[in-house]
């Protein structure tokens, strides 16, 4: 074990270069401000596409896969941010694919895609033009998931907090998060067996650590399962102002149309 650890380690960049690199970056975007901006709008959840390879659950979804070209086409149909997948473990990604939308001039704003455990990887989506992270509190104890907001902060980083059920929800309530820099987003796939169930969006949003979290004014995402407008409004009135969709987005030979149908 502790040699795959000293291999992975020499692997990465050193850190001095690392933060040479994230001082160089382009300054970051406003993620949630662009979600409520196209939800005033459009009078929908705004909408993070998701560019996305691959899944543990379905395998390979895109085979011919063009990351810029599908950013590309995510904004010109209408998304008002992205998530790119950065694991490259689970789900074939990579902090290439960060750079490469965005030294494309992709305007609008990026979440980065990966399972975030140690500032090291905050340092590295800003490097690499993340405007947000994702932070799973599945997988992060309190102490770390309060740790990792401050240190996104410090680096410029919105974050996006996924909760999958009530309890982690009101685990999440007991950090004192700023809902300007954070927003809280429900996963309706359970990580363990990959089903989805939409329910699970209502049942936590109608719970009232669900209730406590819109009263403070955050901004909430429903995520994954989303394939049909039917499902986007299901999702909305439960009182989510942003959906995450990866899936039915890339499953389809043309993206830009894909999200034009679901909106
Ligand atoms: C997108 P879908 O079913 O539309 O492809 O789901 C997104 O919600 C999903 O990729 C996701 C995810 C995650 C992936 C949500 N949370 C955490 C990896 C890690």
């Amino acid at each position: 074990w502790k040699a795959v650890e000293i291999a992975r380690m020499k692997e990465r960049l050193p850190l001095a270069r690392l933060m040479m690199q994230l001082k160089a970056a382009q300054p970051a975007r406003d993620f949630i401000g662009a979600l409520r901006g196209a939800q005033a709008r459009i009078g929908k959840p705004g909408l993070i596409a998701e560019v996305k390879k691959a899944s543990p659950s379905r395998g390979v979804i895109q085979p011919n896969f063009d990351p810029v070209r599908i950013a590309q086409a995510y904004e010109a149909g209408g998304a008002a941010c992205l998530s790119v997948l950065t694991d490259a473990k689970y789900f074939q990604g990579s902090f290439e694919y960060l750079q490469q939308i965005r030294a494309a001039g992709v305007g609008t704003p990026l979440l980065c895609k990966e399972f975030i455990v140690e500032a090291y990887q905050l340092f590295k989506a800003r490097a690499s033009g993340a405007d947000a992270v994702l932070l799973i509190a599945a997988v992060l104890p309190n102490a770390d998931l309060a740790y990792l907001v401050k240190a996104s902060a410090k680096c410029s980083l919105q974050v996006l907090v996924e909760v999958h059920s009530v309890a982690e929800l009101e685990r999440v309530l007991k950090l004192e998060l700023d809902p300007e820099r954070v927003m809280l987003g429900i996963n309706n796939r359970d990580l363990q067996t990959f089903e989805v169930d939409l329910q699970n969006n209502q049942r936590i949003m109608d719970s009232s650590a669900g209730k406590e979290v819109q009263k403070r004014g955050f901004l909430m995402a429903g995520e994954s399962g989303i394939f049909t407008p039917e499902h986007v409004a299901f999702v909305q009135q439960t009182g989510c102002g942003a959906i995450l969709v990866g899936e039915s987005l890339v499953k389809e030979g043309d993206p830009e149309q894909a999200v034009k149908k679901l909106l």
